[in-house]
């Protein structure tokens, strides 16, 4: 029963190393652990556009879990806020975002490469939209947007950006994804996910939080079996078959016995008798 024991520990260790090889997450925040205030500077987190340091704020009034999450402030310029990841051909990025009045500004959470923006999701209050992109359009137009669900203030959404192949989709709220679109910037790696927020709105509270990425890479193939020569079945001997063979045993013995008797007959006997016979007798012959 303790080899059962063992042998069965054993496959489930192994099954546990299985699933953990599949969709990694290689980073998470939940903004509980950092300091009340500016984002900007804490855990890997800094601002990439002058100007709009200090707009996201680490807040603990209203938050998707743990204690706190991130508020968007007001800003004089389009803000963004990065942190760098693992770069990742093929993975999702997911997080939480809530805002609290259908005035409020636009929040983005996005991914990009070092140098460019590959697409964002935009929570478009005024509209009650979520909207994945795939194209720039600086003068907002709606070229390059592609609704993901709609939605409803004071409700904590969850969204997800997948990229494989140079291609992106969405998801909100775990419902259907969008096709795959081709990201205006081309890109190869995921380098940073990022938040966002747009200039020009009275109205900030607009809310991020729980962010994390999945690595998505399918497992290498397992190695080839060794090479191997033809696999030989052994033919089963009946008991008629062993009967045969016992007895080609035996004979075979008789025959062996039968030499030994019949050596030292020629050898040694026969010239003994040869010896016995009397000189006179051989000088005769
Ligand atoms: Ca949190």
């Amino acid at each position: 029963m303790k080899k059962l024991g063992l042998f069965l520990l054993i496959c489930g260790l192994l099954g546990i190393a299985g699933m953990a090889s599949a969709d990694t997450t290689i980073f998470s925040e939940n903004f509980d652990t950092l300091n009340l205030g500016s984002l900007n500077g804490q855990n890997g987190w800094y601002s990439i556009v002058s100007g709009s340091e200090n707009v996201f704020q680490v807040q603990n009034d209203i938050f998707y879990q743990g204690g706190q999450a991130i508020n968007a402030t007001s800003s004089p310029v389009n803000a963004a806020i990065v942190h760098d990841i693992t770069p990742l051909s093929q993975g999702i990025a997911t997080a939480y975002i809530r805002y609290d009045s259908t005035n409020a500004a636009p929040l983005v959470f996005g991914i990009r490469t070092t140098n460019a923006r590959i697409t964002r999701i935009i929570m478009r209050a005024l509209y009650n939209e979520i909207v994945i992109t795939d194209k720039y359009h600086p003068n907002g137009n709606e070229e390059g947007r592609t609704i993901l669900g709609n939605s409803n203030p004071q409700t904590w959404f969850k969204v997800d950006i997948e990229w494989k192949n140079g291609l992106i989709r969405g998801r909100y709220n775990d419902g259907t994804w969008s096709e795959w679109l081709e990201p205006e910037n081309s890109f190869t790696d995921v380098e940073r996910v990022y938040i966002g927020a747009g200039t020009g709105y009275g109205i900030w509270n607009a809310y991020i939080d729980d962010i994390s990425v999945k690595d998505t890479t399918p497992p290498p193939p397992p190695p080839p079996p060794p090479p191997s020569g033809q696999i030989i079945t052994l033919p089963v001997a009946s008991s008629s078959d062993m009967l045969a063979a016992t007895g080609t045993l035996f004979s075979d013995l008789w025959l062996i016995i039968a030499l030994f008797i019949s050596i030292p007959l020629v050898f040694v006997i026969i010239p003994m008798v040869i010896d016995l016979v009397p000189a006179d007798e051989k000088k005769r012959r």
